[in-house]
């Protein structure tokens, strides 16, 4: 393993899972400065840089040693794991689920097609990028099928007659409804994930991985939840706490010189929209704040 002693992580250059990865880093306290060739990030406060490719091609870098970490989609780590022949150690570990760029790969079949299971994909031509992954799905399922590789626009394969199924990313499905497709089994459901060699660095980088790491669990903490304020009489907090979404165990205070009335503090996991917040109003709360919640710290 290379001697180094800053963090290297390797990132997707400009795809769907870029800006998010940048928030991401953002929200945990680490800013860069982008190099002329836009190919590596230098960290301007702590000992990490990022380097920015294809996302294709950040299991090899980790493997390689030439990058610490790596943010990359699930299905890609899968699909390198599922190549790998049977027995072999791995390589990777999957370190944190980063919870952005959920999809779902599946197998879709046009519309006007029948389908009573598994057995109707028996002796049909699948078009794939993701071969490895579909092949062990499909010989988990006892399908015989071909799988087609294809590098790209896989969903017009059945259009153009070179398959009559295909097995790709699927997220809101818009486009396999555009391509009079149906989505008819889910092989993987995947997100961004942070990866790392199976064996981590022990020299300089690790107290990095793990101050990274530490903040990484502090953002997905509180990912998408909300710090409700309110005020009360001390008798209402009881329909109030019945009223939140979730089930917060929220913080009760005395309000000082006005005897039995309270201030209240929830965490709530969801967003809380207009119809929550009146029925807290009901349950007699005033003063309403919601507020989003960055950081957490235990
Ligand atoms: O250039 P580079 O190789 O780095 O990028 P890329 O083109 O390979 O990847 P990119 O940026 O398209 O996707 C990066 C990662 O985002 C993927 O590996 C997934 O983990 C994740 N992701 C999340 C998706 C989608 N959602 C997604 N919808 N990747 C691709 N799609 C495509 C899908 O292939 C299909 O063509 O979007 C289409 C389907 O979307 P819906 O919304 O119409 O269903
Ligand atoms: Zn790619």
């Amino acid at each position: 393993m290379n001697q180094r002693d800053r963090l290297r992580i390797a990132v997707q250059r400009s795809g769907r899972l870029s800006e998010p990865c940048f928030e991401l880093l953002d929200r945990c306290g680490l800013s860069f400065r982008r190099s002329r060739d836009g190919l590596f990030c230098f960290g301007e406060g702590e000992p990490v840089d990022l380097l920015l490719v294809r996302d294709d091609d950040i299991p090899g870098l980790i493997r390689q040693g030439a990058c610490d970490l790596g943010i990359v989609g699930r299905n890609v780590v899968a699909e390198g794991e599922a190549g790998e022949p049977a027995r072999a150690a791995p390589t990777l570990q999957i370190l944190r689920d980063l919870g952005f760029g959920r999809c779902r790969l599946s197998i879709a079949m046009p519309q006007a097609s029948a389908y009573g299971g598994v057995a109707a994909l028996q002796g049909l031509r699948i078009a794939t990028s993701y071969p490895s992954l579909l092949r062990t799905w499909l010989d988990e399922h006892a399908v015989n099928a071909e799988v087609v590789t294809l590098s790209g626009s896989v969903e017009i394969a059945p259009r153009l007659g070179t398959a009559d199924a295909i097995c790709d990313l699927v997220q809101s499905g818009a486009t396999l409804v555009a391509n009079q497709l149906r989505e008819v089994e889910v092989v993987l459901e995947s997100s961004a994930v942070l990866i790392g060699p199976s064996v981590l660095p022990s020299d300089d980088r690790r107290g990095a991985i793990e101050l990274l790491l530490k903040r990484i669990d502090g953002v997905s903490r509180v990912r998408g939840s909300r710090l409700l304020l309110l005020q009360a009489a001390r008798e209402a907090v009881e329909g109030i706490v019945r009223a939140l979404p979730g089930s917060p165990h929220p913080m009760v205070l005395q309000m000082d010189g006005q005897p039995g009335q309270v201030m209240l503090q929830a965490l709530c996991a969801d967003e809380l929209g207009w119809r929550q917040l009146e029925a807290i109003q009901r349950a007699g709360a005033r003063e309403l704040f919601v507020l989003p919640v960055e950081r957490a710290l235990a």
